[in-house]
């Protein structure tokens, strides 16, 4: 019951029995997407439970003032009706055999194929396709194919757009208009409430009996927010029936810089549609499944070879980079990564410091153009880190905990959930005082420009982020008794523990920040005066930058204790140490908030995630052997990893600290999050930062890849059950290609227009 692993080798992720009480599953973890738009993989007939989304990236909406802005889930096209002799199709009625629903990761193609005896005794052979075009990034397929098995059936369809659905409530859209052209194509147009975009969604649907072409009689429907078609036709036994439904989706806010009117978009959109329907789903699946295997396989070719075990980790490995080409907004730099991809409602599709830690590694490895976007937008949205700044009495850039629309600015909730012990609302604190978010920003910006060497990007928005954040850091020193800089009252990376003074995490990130923006000023005033001159008028440098330097040096940087421990903060070790045995063997995250109000953890020795060893992580050198050791054994008898990000950051360690089999053991849990046997894990979506943190498991943990000081360095350590690992990385401008296997090193320099130095196993080499 429930996910089957036996055709991974074939790139296909299997559901073999339909589990509809557990919906949100298979429809998160085989969504589809390019990261235009998401679509979740509900099944075409509904059920009660389902979640159908349709998000378009980039697309926010407040619903009211008591809500924050989210991506609103567009009409529903992917809902098809069919009735074999008057009972409608739907697996808790009549019996089912043979059912699978396959995910092909290397296609991109959705299947599902079941025999259904309905309650009448009439048996039908179904089969679902789908697909989401990677190269058409407004187009969908479906494509079903109904058989008549022993008898004459009389078969009805039903299907439209349906704009019948909510953000679990909560409406975001106005119907504008809906219509049918020609009795045949369908549109239907909707504007979202706040934000006043419009969306226009077109459907077609061609048929066939046998192979050849079908004419059908169009019964038209128009409803409140839902216009659909009926269709009937009588099937002999034996014969088979062909329906595809081909679709697109285009928003006004796609053609801002051409400035289409909503009749130009309902009309070219409805020409693109005529196109769609020439092409029909095949060529549409042949030539989407093409895009995958250039953009994507080809391109970023992995190999693990090992034993039985290795080939789960190969189709781990492979599936985190499907979800993170679904989600990625490669065509627009006015978006980013919601926590949650495209495949559920979850977190309201905002993006967090998990792009630039955990999802930034790999796409700056692997596709420097795209992570540049991720950072452009970075750049686009400063408005709002200014506003934010202003609004808490700073200055610079203090970016947004959760970031939306460029300048919507802070978009983290108020409040979330109910306090298990007082009954009220929790209030959500990260949205104020998790700051660590303006260092990781700026941190991400210059590995960026590190690893690809892409200048032009640091000088039209790195440095000036890096310096913007550094002026908000300066602003939000507090003097201390003790004659040092301070941070209090804050939020770390472990959210389990509000209103902590001097989180080592958030000072040590901080110190790095106004550190690199003053040595960037010194750089630049002497290589580059007329860069250094602009960002002096925009920053005021010259004032600025030996107060970075300043505050760099008196921010007070938490010491390990005598036992070498790192206190992540001025409270935790003080704590009450309770047992965490029960909460580490749930199958479900937080199960301690059961137990526990979030007042009462505040003064328990618990963490939600890695917090102090995310600082190990990013500040590998800054700190000796004997206190990552000892901090480790500490935190982790301490970490619950009710977070999907802590993982990961726990596995890359466990390798640096030369612990194999712990480090294979967290790897595995890692890539377990959604893709393992946990129901309920994703039912509001995957988690994409655990995909980034996949392939830090393996590049970065078992591979060892790091940028060190600006220098490339790779140290692997291969798991005991694996023989071989190859991943390419490019290292400014220049494609590498790395085998690892048990007693050797190959780096193949695959673009050789450089020569490239790194370090191998502390040796120094060029390629
Ligand atoms: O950014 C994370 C945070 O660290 C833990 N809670 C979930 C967020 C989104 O993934």
């Amino acid at each position: 019951m429930g996910m089957n692993y036996e055709r991974i080798n074939e790139w296909i992720l299997t559901e073999d029995c339909p589990d509809l009480s557990h919906l949100g599953k298979c429809e998160a973890v085989m969504a589809q997407g390019n990261g235009y738009l998401g679509l979740r993989a509900a099944m075409e007939e509904r059920y009660v439970g389902e979640t159908r989304n349709l998000l378009i990236n980039g697309t926010f909406n407040q619903f009211d003032a008591e809500e924050v802005t989210e991506l609103p889930n567009a009409a529903d096209i992917t809902a098809v009706e069919l009735w074999i002799d008057g009972q409608r199709f739907h697996l808790a009625e009549g019996n089912w055999e043979e059912y699978r629903r396959e995910l092909n990761i290397r296609t991109g193609e959705l299947t599902r194929t079941v025999s259904w005896t309905a309650p009448n005794g009439k048996t039908v052979r179904l089969s679902f396709q789908r697909v989401v075009s990677l190269k058409r990034l407004h187009d969908i397929g479906l494509k079903i194919t109904v058989e008549a098995k022993g008898d004459p059936i009389e078969l009805k369809i039903r299907s439209g757009i349906d704009a019948r659905v909510t953000n679990t409530g909560s409406q975001h859209f106005s119907e504008i208009e809906k219509r049918f052209y020609e009795k045949k194509y369908i549109q239907f147009v909707e504007r979202t409430t706040q934000s006043n975009i419009d969306f226009v969604l077109n459907a077609v649907h061609q048929f066939a009996r046998n192979g050849e072409t079908a004419a059908l009689q169009t019964d038209v429907n128009i409803e409140r927010r839902y216009i659909f078609a009926d269709y009937s036709i009588a099937l002999k036994a034996g014969e088979t029936f062909t329906i595809e439904k081909l679709v697109n989706v285009q928003t006004t806010r796609d053609f801002d810089a051409a400035g289409l009117t909503l009749s130009q978009l309902q009309e070219k959109s409805l020409e693109d549609l005529k196109l769609l329907e020439q092409t029909g789903y095949d060529a549409l699946l042949e030539e989407s499944a093409r895009e995958w295997q250039e953009e994507v396989w080809d391109k970023i070719p992995v190999v693990i070879k090992g034993d039985k075990d290795s080939e789960f980790d190969l189709f781990a490995l492979r599936y985190a980079q499907y979800q993170m080409r679904l989600f990625l907004p490669r065509h627009d730099n006015r978006m980013n990564i919601g926590a949650k991809g495209l495949s559920g409602e979850g977190y309201k599709g905002h993006c967090f410091w998990d792009t630039e830690i955990f999802l930034l590694p790999y796409y700056m490895f692997t596709d420097p153009q795209a992570a540049r976007k991720l950072e452009e937008y970075r750049y686009l949205s400063l408005p709002g880190a200014h506003r934010k700044a202003q609004e808490n009495g700073y200055q610079g850039a203090m970016f947004p905990w959760e970031s939306a629309w460029l300048d919507d600015g802070e978009t983290c909730p108020l409040y979330q959930g109910t306090d298990i012990i007082t009954g009220k609302p929790i209030k959500v604190w990260s949205g104020i005082i998790e700051q660590h978010i303006s260092a990781d920003v700026a941190f991400g910006v210059w590995q960026y420009g590190v690893i690809t060497g892409d200048e032009d990007f640091m000088e039209k928005y790195g440095y000036e982020i890096i310096m913007d954040t550094a002026i908000f850091w300066r602003s939000r020193l507090e003097d201390g008794q003790d004659g040092r800089y301070h941070i209090n009252d804050v939020v770390g990376p472990d959210e389990y523990h509000e209103h902590v003074n001097d989180n080592a995490f958030t000072n040590y990130m901080a110190a790095w920040n106004l550190k690199k923006a003053a040595e960037y000023c010194e750089i630049l005033k002497e290589s580059k005066p007329e860069l250094y001159a602009r960002l002096d008028e925009k920053l005021n440098l010259k004032e600025n930058c030996p107060k970075w330097k300043e505050g760099a040096e008196k921010l007070y940087l938490p010491q390990p204790t005598e036992e070498g421990i790192l206190p992540m903060d001025d409270r935790f070790m003080k704590g009450q140490y309770i047992d965490l045995t029960k909460y580490k063997q749930q199958d479900f995250v937080a199960g301690i908030m059961k137990d526990y109000s979030l007042d009462q953890i505040q003064n328990i020795q618990v963490c939600k995630q890695a917090d102090c060893l995310v600082l190990f992580y990013l500040m590998e050198e800054q700190f000796a052997p004997e206190v990552k050791k000892a901090s480790w054994d500490y935190y982790v008898e301490r970490t619950l990893h009710d977070s999907s990000l802590s993982l990961s950051t726990h596995s890359v360690q466990a390798a640096d600290m030369g612990d194999d089999d712990m480090a294979y053991d967290l790897f595995r849990k890692a890539a377990s999050i959604d893709l393992g046997p946990y129901m309920g894990s994703s039912n509001e979506g995957i988690h994409a930062a655990s995909f980034g943190g996949v392939w830090q498991c393996v590049v970065y943990g078992f591979g060892g890849v790091r940028m060190l000081n600006g220098s490339l360095r790779i140290n692997p350590r291969l798991p005991g059950n694996w023989s071989e690992l190859t991943f390419t990385l490019y290292w400014k401008g220049e494609k590498l290609k790395v085998t690892v296997t048990k007693d050797h090193v190959d780096v193949q320099n695959l673009t050789g227009t450089k020569q490239v130095e790194l370090s191998v196993n502390g040796e120094k080499r060029s390629v």
